[in-house]
Formats: C-alpha cells, sequence, structure tokens
C-alpha cells in the first residue's frame, strides 16, 4: 500500500470515503514510513469541560485535502510517508490501563525509529507519551505549546495524583524530561496556582515564556530565544490548543482569553522547529463538544499539518524558514 493521502481531488475529494488524518491509510504498520497518526481518546484527568475523548475524530474529520505548503514551496507526500495508525485504546476512567496503552504506543512507534503523531485527548497524556519516548530513545526535552504551564497542582492527593494540569511535573519527578533544553510558551492567567507552576518549572530548569511576553517581544525574537535554549536536544512538541485564543479555539477543556491566532502558532512552529532535532509531536484538548463550526478542530487538524511540513522540509534538506522567498 502506498502511505500517502488516498484522496486527491478531484478524482476522490477529502468529503467522500472513511475518515482518517489527512485521508491516510488505516494501517497498523511502522515499515517504510516517517510519521504515524495516532489517536487517543482519553479525557478522565479533565478539570473543567469533559468531552476531548471526540477530539482525534474531529480533528480526522477537520481535513480540506492540503497536500502543498506555501510557506517552504514543497509539496508534502513527495519527501515523507505515513500511516493513520488508529486509536490507542482508552477506556473512560481506566486510568492505569490508558496510560499503560498510551506509553507503550509511543514506545513501540518510536522505537521503529518513526515520529509518533499523537492526537488527543486531555493533555495528561503527555506524561506517559514521555515515559515512552524515555522507554525508545531516552529523555527529551520539550517545546509545549499552552495557556497553562501543567506543573501544578502541588497538593494532589496521594493515591489520586494525575489530571491534565500536572503531566510536565509528572514527568519532571520521573526525570523524563532534559529540562534545560526545555522550553514552555504562551502561559496566561493569574491565579496564585499558576504562579506556582511558573516558579517549579523554572525551579527545575525550563525557560517559561508567558503569553504577556510573547505578545510583547513578537513571534521571531521568541523564536529565536527557543532555538538557542533547545540547541540539538532531541525534542518532544506538544501543542494544546488552548495557546490559541479563544476567538481561534473555544471547543477547549479550560480556554484562556488574551492568546494567540492560528497563523501565529504556525509562524511560531516554522521559526522555532525548521532544521531541529525533533523527535515527535501531539496536539491536544480539541473538545469538539464546546466547539463552534469545526473552528477548533480545524485549526488543530493546520498545526498537526504544519508540524508534518517540517518532517517534510527535515526529508527534502530544508533546514531554513528564512531561504522561503530570497
Ligand atoms: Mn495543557
Amino acid at each position: 500500500m502506498e502511505h500517502k493521502p488516498l484522496a486527491r481531488p478531484p478524482k476522490s475529494p477529502a468529503c467522500t470515503g472513511i475518515s482518517t488524518f489527512m485521508r491516510l491509510p488505516l494501517e497498523k504498520t511502522l515499515e517504510d514510513i516517517d510519521f504515524a497518526v495516532c489517536g487517543v481518546p482519553f479525557d478522565s484527568l479533565v478539570t473543567f469541560r469533559p468531552g476531548t475523548r471526540f477530539g482525534p475524530d474531529a480533528i480526522r474529520d477537520a481535513y480540506g485535502a492540503n497536500l502543498y505548503s506555501d510557506a517552504f514551496g514543497i509539496t508534502l507526500f513527495d519527501h515523507i510517508k505515513g500511516v493513520d495508525y488508529g486509536d490507542v485504546a482508552c477506556q473512560a476512567g481506566y486510568i492505569d490501563y490508558d496510560f499503560a496503552n498510551i506509553r507503550h504506543t509511543v514506545k513501540e512507534i518510536a522505537s521503529a525509529g518513526v515520529i509518533p503523531i499523537m492526537i488527543g485527548g486531555d493533555h495528561a497524556m503527555a506524561y506517559p507519551e514521555l515515559q515512552g519516548y524515555k522507554d525508545a530513545i531516552g529523555k527529551v526535552a520539550i517545546l509545549h505549546f499552552d495557556s497553562h504551564s501543567d506543573t501544578g497542582y502541588h497538593e494532589m492527593p496521594k493515591d489520586a495524583p494525575y489530571n491534565h494540569g500536572t503531566p510536565f511535573k509528572d514527568a519532571i519527578e520521573d526525570d523524563c524530561i532534559i529540562t534545560e533544553h526545555s522550553v514552555q510558551i504562551g502561559m496566561r492567567g493569574l491565579t496564585s496556582e499558576l504562579a506556582k507552576d511558573y516558579s517549579y518549572a523554572r525551579e527545575h530548569g525550563m525557560t517559561v515564556i508567558p503569553a504577556c511576553e510573547l505578545h510583547e517581544i513578537g513571534i521571531k525574537a521568541a523564536a529565536k530565544r527557543i532555538r538557542k535554549i533547545i540547541g540539538d536536544a532531541p525534542v518532544f512538541v506538544t501543542f494544546d490548543i488552548d495557546f490559541l485564543d479563544p476567538v481561534y479555539a473555544p471547543g477547549t477543556g479550560t480556554p484562556e482569553g488574551g492568546g494567540f491566532s492560528t497563523w501565529q502558532a504556525l509562524e511560531l512552529l516554522r521559526y522555532s522547529l525548521i532544521g531541529k532535532n525533533f523527535i515527535g509531536f501531539d496536539l491536544v484538548e480539541v473538545n469538539p463538544q464546546y466547539d463552534s463550526g469545526d473552528k477548533t478542530a480545524q485549526a488543530g487538524n493546520r498545526i498537526a499539518w504544519e508540524f508534518l511540513t517540517l518532517l517534510a522540509c527535515r526529508k527534502a534538506g530544508i533546514t531554513k524558514y528564512e531561504d522561503f522567498g530570497e
């Protein structure tokens, strides 16, 4: 089977056929591919609005048949091959079972030298993902887009320590993250609990660039800083859709105003990651139950797609975004 999108307009429009990510073949293989997209229908650990278990399929359905990157001037599937790997088995409320399956799936994909593209799901899944990367290739750095640091809560009961606001604290405590090469960006909100999260992240060596600072310095300056910090480290890119302003992404569990546009997110991804050693990606917290006109699912699809263009650039030997149009 050819590991490329099946739908090619006008022969086979994107609205036809069974939904897979980008109409890639639904195939449980890791041979002769560069990436595997995998759904994680998990929302057992949200603190506010549930429904992200329906995120993976909403993002699959949101595909618009886009195969060419205007920004880099390349056709993605001239350079990369991939599959829709299906969903991780998740059973609402069975946290240990779900975490084990997520960890195993990431380990399985990454061990094969294939890039996991995990589509969530609530952000708690990032902890077992990071365990899976550690199992497969060792500790990794993170580039974390979010409106929250997700390094709280600091007084969780010992027998129920996890929620979607804790994955990076969990992963730091489990020694899964190269913190000195890690960056969290887009944080906003004025609760004292969030302020504690920042200081926890910083005390453990991570760089936090809050939303107010990113608005102030702009995308290119922030990307320069990010590039310097991540250096050559293997980087897991974890993108919480609530990095975007609720205007662009209302369908999410814990929306926060004062955020960023889809375009700013795409530019920040391009400038920060082109030519870098990224090893995996996730897109989390799309909640179609609260979406409007599928705009959040569309944005999530577009952002995951952009990550694939960066992978295509790597394969095509493109290492600089600034080269475009020069
Ligand atoms: Mn998050």
